[in-house]
């Protein structure tokens, strides 16, 4: 028997002022609703070390589910920096809503006590990604946005890419300004907004964006290099786009209702994130189920039942032209 009506009524007012209350744990949102993403620990862009070069004398922390750390470590790889800087991965402890690290790293178990230990404010969060100098016992910057600067600008493995070619900077700049605020930080806005009205004006800017990448791809034509600014190689935009578009289907699309559009319908998005994916190196930062677990499990204010979804396989979306792309002719 359905239960009665004022049993649901008052169910679910319960929750939703349970649910307004955990939300805020989630991340603070302005006084429309809209989610702002905190500000974090070490921020600005350090000059390079001077010990930059020398192996093993800096660590990349890094987390499978998180596209911010996914965008260093793409960077890392891209760039081909493993003889200087070794990375760690740290796991999500749900219960705990931390980071911490398989096995003690610098005497800490978890990534708020290594935080700490460098100096980080009480009130601040532990974040990933994050660079660490083992020379001076610091974490260098905690800001994706400028630790893949410092990252391209690197000493690289010989024939490594460079990223954001001085010729391209303008470009890459607009691009990756843009796709911060409305495609990565845009998915999360979706995802954490407090009401509808919050969610449709994210919603609206992320398709608008990635319509307009598409556009791009397609005044580019035949002639364009493939990828984001033109170029013969990725640049720091394709790199900051990949980690959000590779969980769409996913993670974002079923979760925080980034669904509107898949993006077979956006065929040449579809395709760049093919190319992108099958780069040296790349798949190897790609974890779906880890991504799966991470945010299906852990985000409890958006799925009380932590149940995790099966699929799609990640190969049936990287793996084959877009099911929406023309038909070679027949001859
Ligand atoms: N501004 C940071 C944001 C990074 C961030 O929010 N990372 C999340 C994981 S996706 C995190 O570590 N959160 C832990 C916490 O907030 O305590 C960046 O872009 O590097």
């Amino acid at each position: 028997m359905a239960p009665p009506a004022t049993l649901v009524r008052s169910a679910r007012h319960l929750w939703q002022c349970q649910w307004r209350l955990l939300m805020g744990g989630l991340g603070p949102a302005d006084g429309q609703g809209r989610y702002r993403r905190p500000a974090g620990a070490f921020t600005s862009l350090p000059p390079l070390p001077e010990d930059a070069a020398e192996a093993g004398s800096h660590v990349l922390i890094v987390g499978r589910s998180c596209p911010w750390a996914h965008r260093a470590w793409l960077t890392w790889t891209l760039r081909g920096l493993a003889a200087s800087i070794d990375t760690v991965v740290v796991v999500p402890d749900p219960d705990a809503g931390r980071w911490r690290f398989s096995e003690a790293f610098e005497g800490c178990s978890t990534l708020i006590a290594l935080y700490r230990r460098c100096g980080a404010d009480p009130g601040a969060r532990a974040t990933v990604p994050a660079l660490y100098s083992r020379r001076k016992r610091e974490i260098l910057v905690n800001e994706s946005a400028r630790l893949i600067e410092l990252l391209n600008a690197w000493p690289a493995a010989p024939g490594a890419p460079d990223l954001a070619p001085p010729d391209d900077l303008p470009a890459i700049s607009t691009w990756r300004e843009r796709l911060q605020g409305e495609v990565n930080d845009g998915v999360y806005r979706c995802g954490f907004a407090r009401n509808q009205a919050a969610y449709d004006e994210a919603e609206a800017a992320l398709f608008t964006a990635l319509e307009d990448v598409e556009a791009s791809f397609a005044a580019q034509g035949e002639s364009g290099g493939g990828w984001l600014c033109g170029g013969s190689s990725p640049s720091l935009a394709d790199v900051v786009l990949f980690p959000t578009l590779i969980r769409m289907e996913l993670v974002y699309a079923p979760l925080f209702g980034c669904s509107r559009r898949p993006l077979w319908q956006l065929p040449r998005l579809w395709e760049w994130r093919r190319r992108f994916h099958a780069l040296d190196g790349v798949a190897g930062t790609c974890f779906p189920t880890a991504w799966r677990r991470d945010y299906f499990g852990a985000l409890f204010p958006l799925h009380p039942s932590a149940i995790v979804p099966a699929g799609p396989d990640l190969a049936t979306l990287v793996g084959s032209p877009s099911p929406a792309a023309p038909a070679a002719p027949h001859r």
